[in-house]
């Protein structure tokens, strides 16, 4: 039995490999500044986690500095995961696939929560995002398509928007959600489908 306050430091990006589960057992994971990312603005920082395709990503406390969070490549499960501090970003979508988010929370960013810079859906389900610039924005000046559901969440101060793109074929569906403070909600999205919020 490992206790929450445990503190494990990351020297070098965590890779969990196709379709391995990383289970942190409540651990809390902080990147080493000097050599994965000091979690501010700069765009130059590694990532704590690295998902490859079918992996797990779960029961991970993800502390200050948070760097770039966690990466993903392909379909994956983030699953109880906690981003005490969300970093320059807390999850980046970087290759095509199917990102399920399911529970946990992130706070605290100057900009972006999630980062799209891949054709994808993007399922968040239970998950609580609070204190941010935007929740979701994909890449500026992409075109692909991404499709976010956003289901049983809490949202609330983000100073520009829930989900921005550039991209007129991404879409977004929201059902059963709580938000408030969210700028304008929707930013350049063309699709949008909302129920129970
Ligand atoms: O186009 O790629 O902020 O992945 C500019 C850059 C920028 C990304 C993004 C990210 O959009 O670095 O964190
Ligand atoms: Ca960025
Ligand atoms: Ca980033
Ligand atoms: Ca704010």
């Amino acid at each position: 039995e490992v206790p929450p306050s445990d503190t494990i430091t990351v020297n070098e990006t965590i890779v969990v490999e196709a379709g391995e589960t990383f289970d942190g057992q409540g651990r809390r994971y902080v990147a080493n500044p000097d050599t994965i990312g000091d979690g501010g603005q700069s765009e130059s920082q590694d990532s704590i986690f690295k998902l490859e395709d079918g992996a797990t990503l779960k029961n991970v406390v993800i502390g200050d500095p948070a760097a770039d969070g966690v990466h993903t490549y392909g379909d994956v499960l983030v699953q109880n995961v906690v981003w005490e501090d969300i970093g320059e970003d807390a999850l980046t979508i970087k290759d095509e696939g199917h990102v399920t988010l399911r529970g946990g929370m992130a706070q605290n960013g100057s900009d972006k929560v999630f980062q799209v810079n891949a054709p994808s859906t993007f399922e968040i389900v239970n998950f609580t995002a609070r204190n941010a610039g935007k929740m979701i924005r994909q890449n500026g000046g992409s075109t692909f398509k991404t499709s976010i559901i956003i289901d049983g969440s809490v949202i609330t101060d983000m100073n520009e928007a829930i989900f921005r793109t550039d991209s007129d074929s991404s879409e977004v569906t929201m059902t059963n959600t709580r938000y408030s403070d969210v700028g304008r909600k929707w930013y350049n999205v063309e699709n949008v489908s909302e129920s129970g919020n």
